[in-house]
């Protein structure tokens, strides 16, 4: 079976940003230790702090983020960090190459429950003038400049989704070794799809477009969608998406009129780009309800997206939902 690093270089990925990978991954693989290790090793529950995003952290979001953020930093290829769990961006070394974003423990709300989160990152190229790291202009691009995402999906398995933008490959973590070993190949996703999973009760901080298109969905054979949906929410993003890999989907953090900027929860450069690349590469499709989110600009790197995301077709039919 293929390693990681076999199938990256059989991508014709540059050395540089292999090594980058490679140390994102020495990070999960941590990570994945810690979180197989709960209880017995202390570090559930909750800590005192808030993070940028006024969520509260919970102790593994902070180990999550520091493992990442300390092997990183130290990689000479890597000129900057972007963590949802800090409020500015982190320089590395100022000629590095990368720049890599990340959301350390996504649906961190699951860690104390036992249940599946993940690590999620997206890499960049530096753009080339005398900007550090820590200046977060260096990170605005969009995502359609990515040069690799991916994600970890810590599950019973733990299993590594990423593109380098030419497909998406799924590895499985061979702990007797310590390696991710390629398990999949050129996922792609079912472009039809009657399974649909958003957050249910925030209905009434939709936009009317999004609460119509629920609302037929739930009608079922006799609504104008013609199909009878099943629902998912497992409040985990990269378990969401997973799913939607392996067998079609579709998934919404969608607007919302609670938070000033109405972006709803999700935020561009941990999750909504790196899940979109991810998405379009395995032939789904990933937009905000108006535009496509790899053409969002960012303006601030905590920024916030509506996502819509998975089976091709039914994502074009909640686009059309707003068009009307
Ligand atoms: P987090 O980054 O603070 O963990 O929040 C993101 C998570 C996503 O994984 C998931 O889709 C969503 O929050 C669940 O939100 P909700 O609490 O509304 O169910
Ligand atoms: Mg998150």
């Amino acid at each position: 079976m293929k390693r990681l690093d076999q199938v990256l270089a059989s991508e014709g990925v540059p050395a540089e940003l292999e090594l980058v990978i490679d140390h994102v991954m020495i990070a999960c693989k941590d990570i994945a230790y810690k979180l197989g290790q709960g209880e017995l090793a202390g570090i559930l529950g909750a800590t005192e702090d808030e993070n940028i995003q006024g969520e509260t952290q919970k102790m593994l979001d902070v180990i999550s983020n520091d493992l990442l953020k300390d092997i990183l930093c130290d990689n000479p290829y890597v000129k900057g960090v972007g963590s949802e769990e800090e409020d500015y961006t982190i320089a590395g070394n100022p000629n590095g190459k990368y720049l890599v974003t990340f959301d350390p423990l996504d649906g961190s709300s699951n860690i104390d429950v036992n249940l599946s989160v993940g690590t999620i990152f997206s890499i960049l190229e530096a753009p080339a003038d005398d900007r550090t790291g820590d200046d977060q202009g260096v990170f605005l691009q969009t995502g359609r400049k990515q040069v690799a995402a991916g994600y970890v999906l810590y599950g019973p398995s733990a299993l590594l989704v990423m593109t380098t933008g030419k497909g998406v490959n799924l590895f499985t973590l061979d702990r007797n070794v310590g390696e991710f070993v390629l398990t999949k190949s050129g996922i792609q996703i079912p472009e039809d799809t009657a399974e649909f999973a958003i957050n249910m009760s925030n209905q009434r901080f939709w936009e009317p477009e999004m609460k119509q298109y629920i609302d037929d969905c739930l009608l079922g054979e006799e609504g104008p969608l013609g199909k009878r949906y099943n629902m998912r929410w497992v409040a985990s993003m990269v378990a969401e998406v997973h799913r939607i890999l392996i067998r079609g989907g579709i998934f919404m953090y969608p607007y919302d009129k609670r938070d000033p900027s109405k972006a709803g929860k999700l935020r561009l450069m941990y999750e909504g780009n790196p899940m979109s690349m991810i998405v379009e590469q395995a032939g789904g499709a990933s937009s905000t309800g108006r535009m496509d989110i790899m053409d969002v600009q960012p303006k601030g790197i905590h920024d916030r997206v509506p996502v819509v995301l998975g089976s091709k077709n039914e994502v074009a039919k909640v686009v059309a939902y707003h068009k009307s």
